[in-house]
């Protein structure tokens, strides 16, 4: 497949390789040295060095999942609302998934897709920044499609197979995803913040329930309830010391409701 045809312009360049070693990695190196067209895709079914947030690494067994990298272009986006693009995408994934499993499907702050407690999805988006815009995001997804078995790197892993027992045709799968993810892009792109803030925050995993937590700079147990999360991306939390506010870094689920 070289060309995604039931969207606008998502996926319309669908570059498909063999193996990479990382389709955001690759994404990057066409933005430094070509100029593609805004929902530039690039899709594979091997990565070998699959990268996740700050210095975690994607696995993914060869053959088995999706890892497709969206090249685009908002630059209608202001930095300081660079979460919504976050909010956007996480929900384009959390649609999909949605169709294929009864489960109900939540994104864990701040953009992985999760069934119960188990994660079947990850997100990594990084942005280049222009003066006060963003002038291009690269957009990696990296889903667990028919996978049954994985590393204990891996803590929590679900896939699509393993929630229905069914195998799936990873192309038709991809070709789905981008039109999700299209739908809420034009919704970010025309203005509709509200909305996407709102199916965000009633998708969001453990959003009002108290549950357990690790405060990463001193290893300590909190308990909190999560209450939303600003405009900037931080997760916002009651504790016993009132409302406290986390960064990616400072903060690890426990997955423990209590
Ligand atoms: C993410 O990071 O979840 C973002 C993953 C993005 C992967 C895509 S694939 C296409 C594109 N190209 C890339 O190179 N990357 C993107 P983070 O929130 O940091 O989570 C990473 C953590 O998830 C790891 O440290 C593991 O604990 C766990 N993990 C790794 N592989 C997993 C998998 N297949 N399923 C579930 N969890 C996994």
């Amino acid at each position: 497949m070289n060309t995604i045809s039931n969207t606008l312009f998502v996926g319309k360049v669908f570059i498909t390789l063999a193996s990479v070693d990382s389709t955001n990695a690759y994404a990057h190196h066409l933005c430094a040295t070509t100029s593609p067209i805004d929902g530039t895709a690039i899709f594979t079914t091997e990565q070998t060095q699959g990268r996740g947030q700050l210095n975690n690494k994607w696995e993914s067994e060869p053959q088995q999942n999706i890892a497709l990298s969206i090249i685009f272009k908002p630059d209608f986006l202001k930095i300081a609302n660079h979460f919504l693009l976050n909010q956007a995408i996480a929900l384009g994934v959390h649609d999909l998934i949605s169709q294929y499993v009864k489960e109900d499907v939540k994104i864990k702050w701040s953009n992985d897709i999760y069934v119960g407690s188990n994660k079947i999805g990850g997100i990594l988006i990084q942005n280049s920044i222009q003066g006060t815009n963003i002038q291009h995001s690269i957009v990696g997804i990296g889903l667990n499609i028919n996978q049954t078995e994985f590393s204990t790197a891996v803590p929590n892993p679900t896939s699509l197979r393993l929630l229905t027992q069914k195998d799936y045709d990873l192309l038709e799968i991809v070709e789905q995803l981008c039109i999700y993810l299209e739908n809420r892009y034009l919704q970010l792109k025309s203005g509709q913040h509200l909305l996407l803030k709102k199916d965000y925050a009633d998708r969001l995993y453990l959003n009002g329930i108290w549950a357990k937590y690790l405060r990463t700079a001193d290893n300590n147990l909190i308990i909190g309830k999560i209450e939303g999360v600003k405009e900037s991306g931080e997760l916002i939390l009651r504790t016993n010391m009132g409302l406290e506010i986390f960064d990616f870094k400072e903060i690890k689920f426990l997955h423990q409701p209590i």
